[in-house]
């Protein structure tokens, strides 16, 4: 018998590595997919299956996290043994514009779920994990920060994390659940939604280098932050809902650096050397250098001589826009809890996400630009 999972979220970045992930180990995955006027499900699409399939091992089921009865409805129905919640309004600064909803979806989301599992008696059955997450720690109290340190939540989105993370510990206490939380520090990936500031980065860089885009905007570049690939997280949630106990576990590298450093390594990647220059919301990244035989290699010879006049040109800018009411300035992880009972180890280091994430969007961008102008001179650089 395949054991059943339902994964909430599932066509978010790390619902789509997760399902692959467990399918290839023999599971049966039921998704909850929100309805949307379009099909929304490109980051899960090579893992579909008709519904005229028999034996499936990935079914979609219309649902929210803000609808109890379809949640009950859907969890009585699939029995699954494990439960990853991982649906959420999940973009921080957007949380501040619609906080009364990401209350609702990311923090009471939880507690249906856990409750949906205690009424229809399947404490004795099925895991939970919860997607908990660093900006719990907001205003960081200790560095690094790991299980044991305080958290002080820092926005609307927090702020929801934080009812999620403790109803979570309570049911545990209260009804002997085997519910955990995952205490995520910030992954990403070439599925990364576009508006987080790492793909919003990589793909302004493809862009810039292809000569579609001049000049990307961003918003505080001082923050740091601990930032792993979220193939390797997503093992992570899996062994948590492994182990005999459940418990909480931090997830992170170790490793911090500034969106400022992110920038200089995704131009890097394609051979070009930025310089920083002002301050504050007047700091501007200039082009300094081209390694030409690296950008060829990278993007392609057919973008060079455009690439080159661009020389001492602005390519990066602050806008205040971007700023956050209240900002996290500092994220570092200590996973040895995780690295100790779980043996997690991660297998990407930051170099080796950017490179991934590049490559991807380079490669995507090029795709995006010659179906907009239809040039043949950009075909024969598709592989
Ligand atoms: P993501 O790409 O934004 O995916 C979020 C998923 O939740 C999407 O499938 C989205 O559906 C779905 N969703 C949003 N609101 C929903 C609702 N009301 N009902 C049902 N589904 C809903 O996020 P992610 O990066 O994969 O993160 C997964 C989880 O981990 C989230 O809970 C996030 O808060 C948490 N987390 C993420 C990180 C990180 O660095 N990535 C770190 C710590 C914790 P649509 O596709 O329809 O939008
Ligand atoms: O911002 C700064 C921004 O939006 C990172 C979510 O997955 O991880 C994510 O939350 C930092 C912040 O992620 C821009 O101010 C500068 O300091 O990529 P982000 P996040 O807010 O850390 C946590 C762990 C989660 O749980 C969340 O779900 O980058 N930043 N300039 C910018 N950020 C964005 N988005 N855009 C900018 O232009």
């Amino acid at each position: 018998m395949s054991k059943v999972a339902l994964i909430t979220g599932i066509t978010g970045q790390d619902g789509a590595y997760l399902a692959e992930y467990l399918i290839k180990k023999g599971y049966v995955v039921h998704g909850l997919k929100r309805r949307s006027s379009m099909f929304n499900t490109d980051r899960i699409d090579h893992l579909y299956q008709d519904p005229h399939v028999e034996n499936r091992n990935l079914i979609l089921h219309y649902g929210d996290l803000t609808d109890s009865l379809n949640l009950t409805r859907i969890i009585g129905e699939t029995q699954p043994d494990e439960i990853y919640n991982l649906a959420a309004m999940s973009h921080v600064k957007v949380s501040f514009d619609t906080p009364e909803y990401t209350a609702n979806a990311d923090g009471l989301g939880v507690l249906r779920i856990l409750e949906a599992v205690r009424l229809l008696n399947l404490i004795p059955k099925t895991r939970i994990y919860q997607a908990s997450t660093s900006e719990l720690y907001g205003l960081v109290q200790e560095v690094p920060q790991k299980e044991t340190t305080p958290f002080y939540p820092r926005s609307p989105y927090a702020v929801a994390k934080l009812y999620g993370y403790w109803i979570t510990v309570n049911y545990r206490e209260a009804y002997k659940m085997h519910a955990s939380n995952g205490i995520l520090f910030n992954h990403e990936s070439p599925l990364r939604g576009e508006t987080f500031v790492t793909r919003k980065v990589t793909r302004a860089v493809s862009r810039i280098a292809l000569g579609m885009q001049k000049k990307v905007y961003m918003g505080n570049l001082s923050s740091k932050r601990d930032w792993g690939h979220a193939k390797d997280y997503v093992r992570a949630m899996y062994a948590i809902l492994q182990q005999d106990e459940p418990s909480d576990y931090v997830i992170a590298t170790g490793i911090t650096t500034t969106i400022r450093d992110f920038l200089k390594m995704a131009f890097a990647e394609i051979g070009v050397e930025i310089v920083f220059k002002g301050e504050h919301v007047n700091e501007v990244a200039v082009l300094n250098y081209i390694d030409e035989r690296m950008f060829i290699e990278r993007v392609g010879e057919a973008y060079l001589d455009n690439f080159k006049k661009r020389i001492g040109d602005e390519v990066v800018g602050v806008d205040p826009q971007y700023f956050r009411p209240t900002e996290v300035d500092l994220l570092i992880g200590d996973a040895t809890k995780a690295r100790t009972c779980l043996g997690w180890e991660p297998k990407y280091d930051l170099a080796a996400l950017v490179e991934d994430m590049m490559l991807n969007d380079i490669k995507l961008m090029k795709k995006e630009s010659y179906l907009r102008k239809g040039g043949y001179e950009i075909l024969n650089y598709f592989e």
